[in-house]
């Protein structure tokens, strides 16, 4: 290329949907910003995260290895412990932290000649002074990040600190200071002459569902199909408040010139909360490996190089940024389990070299309320079902399920029934046995952790 690598701006939201933006086909929400970087640069349509869950999720984009091979697989915890359910299978102990040792993207990115600023919610450490509070000997100025602010902005997780503000509502067709995306928009200014990896993780749109801005959460109401919980309208006041943010920092690589040479990555750690959100056309959600829980928003900008208003239906992988990112840095890497997608951002229409995908679940959840949680995983539930411990494999247009309780399969043709209805596990068994070995071996080749049989 010949070219200086670019400054890389990476936004991550929080349980936001596959389906939930506007350019993603979603029938109401309004995101002009996000569908706006998609005009400018390519959308990918098979964009997976690593986990259906937070802390594995993030675990995995900070170092492109799978969280079966980080043994971290399900959410940070304010001390060590387990799931303690008295159901069949026994989960392995929480994970508490990232290890140190783990090289994340700003310690594969500051070599490489790159200021680091981590903004927002880190959640692969434990607890501190409260949830989601950055551990001080595993937080992100200890995983190789410079500068940086675990401050909740606007969010509702700010209101326990400021109890006024939840019932202070925005002036109409306003929306509330964000300090957030304030401190991001700084780190911008004062780095605008050098170059930079900023990581800017919204806390958007996880629950607690709340807006102060009464105005979206009106105008949502009026848009809701008959019958919806009115949760949704607040829930799409808040998907439309973090497109506005994002409008922000967009609107300030504009004002400082840099967004010409600026990678822009939008992606959500994993699928959308049931409660809140369909993922329809996909089944499942949030903590479960159906695509509702996996398949997520992903969105790259980069002028010159990414071809405008392209989309791109390869399947990609969290874990492939940190590979993806080194190459356009010319920095070193040790081995991850991602794959450079550098060739897909420049030509949409090429392809990867086939390779299986991998997710991996020991867990149970909910950890509270378990066993009156519906056991069936739908589609649009409005409800959080049953998640036992289970693995999956996608390999081409395929995905294999593994439930570990009952050693039980699944399979899907996602090309043909992207909505996982149709079980082909008994009239393909020869490929569903295949599929399955792959799984097993690839687990037990990284280390994978399992759920194992609960003592009487
Ligand atoms: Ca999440």
């Amino acid at each position: 290329m010949g070219a200086a690598p670019p400054n890389i701006v990476f936004i991550l939201s929080d349980d936001l949907a596959w389906s939930d933006l506007a350019c993603y086909g979603h029938p109401y929400h309004h995101t002009p910003n996000l569908d706006r970087l998609a005009s400018q640069g390519m959308r990918f349509t098979q964009a997976y995260a690593p986990a259906p869950i937070c802390s594995a999720s993030r675990a995995a984009i900070l170092t492109g290895k799978t969280p079966a091979r980080l043994n971290f697989e399900f959410v940070t915890k304010d001390k060590p412990g387990g799931q303690n359910l008295k159901q069949p299978l026994e989960s392995p102990p929480y994970t508490l932290n990232l290890p140190l040792k783990e090289t994340t993207l700003a310690e594969v990115l500051a070599p490489a000649g790159y200021a680091t600023g981590f903004y927002g919610k880190w959640h692969v450490s434990q607890h501190h002074n409260g949830y989601l509070g950055w551990s001080p000997t595993h937080g992100p100025l200890q995983q190789g990040f410079a500068e940086g602010t675990g401050e909740f902005g606007s969010h509702p997780y700010g209101y326990k600190a400021q109890p006024e503000l939840k019932n202070t509502p925005a002036a109409d067709g306003t929306f509330p200071e964000d300090a957030l995306t304030d401190a991001a928009l700084d780190y911008l200014k004062k780095h605008r002459d050098e170059r930079f990896f900023l990581y800017l993780s919204q806390y958007f749109v996880h629950d607690p569902v709340h807006s102060r801005c009464q105005w979206l959460i009106e105008k949502y109401r009026a848009k809701l199909p008959p019958g919806s919980l009115d949760i949704r309208a607040s829930y799409a006041a808040m998907v439309e408040t973090l497109d506005r943010l994002v409008g922000r920092v967009l609107d300030e690589l504009d004002a400082l010139k840099l967004a010409d040479n600026t990678l822009v990555v939008f992606m959500s750690d994993n699928g959308g909360h049931p409660n809140y959100t369909a993922n329809t056309p996909l089944r499942g959600s949030k903590w479960n490996l159906y695509e509702g829980g996996i398949r997520v928003p992903f969105i790259v900008r980069w002028p010159g190089h990414t071809p405008a208003g392209t989309v791109c239906n390869e399947p990609v992988h969290g874990c492939d940024l940190l590979p993806t990112f080194a190459e356009l840095a010319s920095a070193q890497t040790g081995a991850v389990d991602g794959v450079s997608i550098a060739s897909l951002l420049r030509d949409p229409a090429s392809k990867l070299p086939e390779r299986p995908l991998l997710w991996h679940f020991p867990y149970y959840h909910p950890e509270k309320g378990f066993a009156k949680a519906p056991s069936h995983i739908g589609t649009s539930d409005f409800v959080t079902s049953q998640t036992r411990p289970h693995s999956a494999l996608r390999l081409g247009r395929h995905k294999l399920l593994h439930f570990d309780e009952d050693d039980r399969d699944e399979l899907y043709d996602l090309e043909a029934d992207p909505g996982e209805a149709a079980n082909l596990s008994t009239s393909r068994p020869e490929l569903t046995a295949q599929l399955r070995e792959r799984l097993f071996s690839m687990l037990k080749a990284c280390g994978a952790r399992f759920a194992t049989p609960s003592k009487p």
